[in-house]
């Protein structure tokens, strides 16, 4: 019997036993109150389905309809390879989310001014009503094209996901689409216009091809603190180092989780500035004729005069951008050649440090590199990441065992049924083509009549090419739906205006959120409805995006929701479509478990050996370590150029790229805003060199995800506040230069806001950088946000070719409190 089973045992058994013994012991004839008879602790599966990516399995036991306990999976011999998915601190402390007193409890409409949180509950039927007419009326005065949804990370459940919501505004006349997303939006322009395609190259290596490499080198990514359950992405890598040994190197302006004794080498580096350490790396390998000649002339295209695009001459080329020398064939350096000397004081690496660094990495039989999402979310992150898949590119290790191109992990997953897709199959698509980046809503709620093609990025329907155009959005954004986010207000950037515009109901005339709990998003409502939390109710989850080398898929059931007045949002949506007359098309006449058991089968038949939902429901998890085995990418092309080219025009690696150079043309840039056909280090706004803001804000401020919540969600856990300070990292150098020590309440401030937080002094962070974990929950008080929610501090701009979020470049001044 399995630990956990025996211990359910012995209470249910043993302990009555026990009871009783002690009762008849007793000489007293004074009646012993008896205990009551415990009804039977009963054991669901569930999930964590938020945004990390694991969606871990949970154990839920209740009785009588009250979760009494949450554990995670222990049901194999944890052999690895076959080990237990086990949830982080944050998926076992779920039972605190669902009965946290923020928790919504039934449906409710604003009562005061729009954000002043003052709301009355309502019964559903109100509720539902005014849902459906808002909408209905919003889309008869404006057309579709005036109704966002918004959503998602939240809740990532196979069947019950935002694709739900977005099947019923297809059905009822479509919404205004969107593209990119906050994670990776800068990252996937990278691959597409170094490697023809954006999500397949967003994905590298399988973590467990580090075994065949002699050096991990890791610019920003940080697997321990990102993919920290059992099928993540950290214990991964602990094992392959483990096994293997291979030399590790970090670079981060944090010394990170993911070092803490497991590196080799930590390289502290100034956020926003991995594109000039890359281009000295270069320098080094171009001067001293250590890189992969053959590779760049055979499988790329822009390096120097053997590939250059026809008409574009050899001083366009990288190789003569990088030594500053336009003549073919010299490898005379000139004035503003990329030397480690120039890279070192922007980088804050010293050069001989760089210089070595270059040398490793010409050393190394199979240099594994990984670049993070994170280097793209600056403000010129399309650039950094770019200018980061060089690395592997000059060395030629590309497409070899041991090596990555720099996309991040491949996730081992398995199919499953996704409402999502379903959404956008057949005749339930959107019909509104039109397509904003996914960072301009705000905007596009203040002024989407002046949203265009050429400055914003919109997409139109006959041009599903985001390049050319010159035509706008017709209406600005006058409905939101959000769905599962905290991307109204927490976790959009510049917190401050977006309060700003959201607060005139003017503009946006109505949002309805629908959500868990009351947070910053849920305050700018018209119209809450409550979800059911995940342990509530039943669905499908496979493994997400940021995940590791195990595929899984849980079944989830309950044995204690739905809770208060909440509904599983099919549920809601099946009440919205009747009220909009499209209940029929929307339910196709079958019933919500109905639909689940069709999801599920659907599921089987993509996944062969899943048993049956019976079997799935006692069973929770199905697991399989590397399904596909390892993924190396970009091993098709190095094999066979020709036979398997890369979706770019010219089917090759284009260090030059011919249609950005056409873009760098054709787009309205803002000013300081840089698109070029080579991958470079762009001084960008809110950056290292930004002379309009280093002066006054002294510091860089480095948002990172932190391990003590997902985003927003799991902050309101008061264990997890314990668990992890959110504190904001100081040098000792940057602290004493202020007077400040570890306790002291700083006011960490710049031209958008003011946040109040505690300093934590620390040399884990390097001088003139501090660092703060994103997603605090905004607590404004008299202008000044107590909550530490470091979007206060960062920029609605966006990043020039994705039109994505450059969240992680904040400059800020810190001061005592
Ligand atoms: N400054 C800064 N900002 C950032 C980032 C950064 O690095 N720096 N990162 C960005 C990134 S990568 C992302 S992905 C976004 C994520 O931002 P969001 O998409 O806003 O993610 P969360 O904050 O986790 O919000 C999830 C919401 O879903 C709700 N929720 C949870 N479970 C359920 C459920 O079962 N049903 C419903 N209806 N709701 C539920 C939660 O209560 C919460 O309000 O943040 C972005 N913001
Ligand atoms: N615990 C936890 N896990 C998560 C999430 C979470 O909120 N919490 N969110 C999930 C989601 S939706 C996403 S998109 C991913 C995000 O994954 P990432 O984008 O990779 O995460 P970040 O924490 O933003 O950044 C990772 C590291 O990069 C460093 N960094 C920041 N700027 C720079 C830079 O310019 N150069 C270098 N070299 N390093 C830099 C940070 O200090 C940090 O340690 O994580 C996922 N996993
Ligand atoms: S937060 Fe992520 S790693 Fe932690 S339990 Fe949830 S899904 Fe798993
Ligand atoms: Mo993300």
């Amino acid at each position: 019997m399995e630990r956990r089973d025996f211990l359910k045992a012995s209470a249910a058994f043993g302990c009555a036993a026990t009871l009783s013994a002690c009762d008849s012991s007793s000489s007293d004839a004074k009646p012993t109150p008896t205990a009551p008879a415990l009804t039977e602790e009963k054991l669901n599966w569930s999930a964590c389905c938020v945004d990390c990516g694991s969606h871990c399995p949970v154990r839920v036991f209740s009785r009588d309809g009250v979760i009494t306990r949450i554990e995670s999976n222990f049901t194999t011999d944890d052999e690895y390879g076959n080990h237990n998915v086990r949830a982080c601190l944050r998926g076992r402390s779920l039972r605190k989310r669902v009965y946290a007193p923020e928790r919504l409890k039934y449906p409710m409409k604003r009562v005061g001014p729009r954000g002043s949180g003052q709301f009355e509950r309502i019964s559903w039927d109100e509720a539902l009503d005014t849902v459906a007419a808002q909408l209905k009326r919003i889309a008869n005065q404006y057309g579709n094209e005036a109704i966002y949804a918004l959503g998602g990370p939240g809740a990532m459940y196979s069947f019950s996901n935002r694709g739900c919501l977005n099947r019923l505004l297809n059905l009822s006349g479509g919404y205004l689409g969107d593209y990119g997303n906050f994670s990776f939006a800068q990252y996937i322009k990278a691959c597409k216009y170094t490697y023809g395609a954006e999500v397949d190259y967003l994905f590298g290596s399988s973590i467990a091809e580090m075994a065949n490499s002699d050096l991990v080198l890791m610019i920003g990514h940080n697997p321990s603190e990102l993919g920290m359950s059992g099928s993540g992405q950290g214990y991964d890598f602990v094992r392959q180092k483990q096994q293997h040994n291979f030399k590790t190197i970090i670079i981060d302006p944090r010394y990170t989780d993911s070092s803490l004794g497991k590196e080799d080498q930590w390289i502290p580096i100034r956020p926003g500035t991995d594109a000039a350490l890359v281009e000295a790396i270069a320098y080094v390998l171009i001067s001293e004729n250590r890189v992969n000649q053959a590779f760049l002339n055979q499988y790329c295209v822009g390096y120097d005069e053997n590939t250059m695009p026809a008409d574009v001459p050899y001083s366009e080329s990288y190789k003569a951008y990088i030594l500053d020398n336009p003549v073919a064939g010299d490898l005379t350096a000139g004035a503003n050649a990329k030397t480690p000397a120039w890279a070192a004081p922007i980088t804050g690496i010293p050069a001989t440090t760089i210089i070595e660094l270059a040398h490793e990495l010409a050393d190394a039989q199979a240099p594994f590199v990984q670049v993070a999402m994170s280097i793209g979310r600056h403000s010129a992150g399309e650039n950094n990441v770019r200018t980061a898949f060089m690395l592997p590119i000059l060395l030629g290790k590309v497409g070899l065992p041991g090596t990555n191109h720099g996309g991040i992990p491949m996730a081992a997953s398995m199919n499953v049924f996704n409402m999502e897709s379903h959404a956008e199959a057949g005749d339930d698509a959107n019909p509104v083509k039109k397509r904003i980046s996914f960072f301009k809503f705000i905007e596009a709620v203040e002024n989407g009549k002046d949203l265009t093609v050429l400055k914003d990025g919109v997409i139109l329907p006959d041009e599903e090419l985001d390049e050319n155009g010159d035509g706008k959005l017709d209406t600005d954004i006058k409905a939101i739906v959000a769905y599962a986010t905290n991307r109204l207000i927490n976790q959009n950037a510049d917190v401050n205006y977006s309060r700003k515009v959201l607060a005139d109901d003017n503009k946006c005339e109505f949002i309805v959120v629908i959500d868990n709990v009351m947070n910053a998003s849920a305050e700018f409502a018209d119209i809450i409805l409550p979800d059911v939390t995940y342990v509530e109710t039943e669905d499908l989850v496979n493994q997400g995006h940021v995940a590791g080398d195990t595929a899984t898929l849980v079944q989830m059931s309950t044995s204690v929701g739905p809770m208060f007045e909440s509904k599983p949002l099919y549920e809601m949506c099946v009440g919205l479509a009747k009220r909009m007359g499209i209940e029929a098309e929307f339910t196709q006449g079958k019933s919500h478990k109905q639909w689940l058991d069709e999801a599920y089968a659907a599921t089987q038949a993509m996944n062969p050996g899943l048993p049956d939902k019976e079997v799935m429901l006692k069973q929770g998890i199905y697991r399989k370590y590397l399904p596909n085995g390892a993924y190396l990418s970009n091993k098709a092309f190095r094999e066979d150029p020709l036979a398997n080219p890369l979706p770019t025009p010219s089917g090759k690696i284009e260090i030059y790229s011919e249609r950005l150079a056409y873009l760098a043309k054709h787009w309205q840039l803002a000013e300081g805003d840089v698109i070029s056909a080579l991958p470079k280090y762009v001084p960008a706004w809110d950056g290292f060199e930004d002379e309009a803001t280093r002066y006054d804000y002294p510091l860089q401020l480095s948002g990172y995800h932190t391990k003590g919540r997902v985003h927003s969600s799991y902050h309101n856990v008061p264990w997890l506040r314990e668990a992890v300070q959110d504190a904001v990292w100081m040098n000792p150098i940057d602290a004493d230069q202020r007077g400040l020590s570890t306790g002291d309440k700083v006011r960490v401030f710049n031209s958008r806001g003011t946040i109040e937080v505690d300093v934590k002094v620390t040399p884990r962070v390097m001088p003139g950088v501090a660092a703060l974990g994103q997603g605090a929950w905004l607590k404004m008080e008299n202008g000044i946000d107590k909550g530490g929610n470091i979007n206060v501090l960062t920029s609605h701009r966006p990043t020039p070719l994705s039109k994505g979020n450059g969240q992680h470049s904040i400059r800020v001044e810190i001061q005592r409190a």
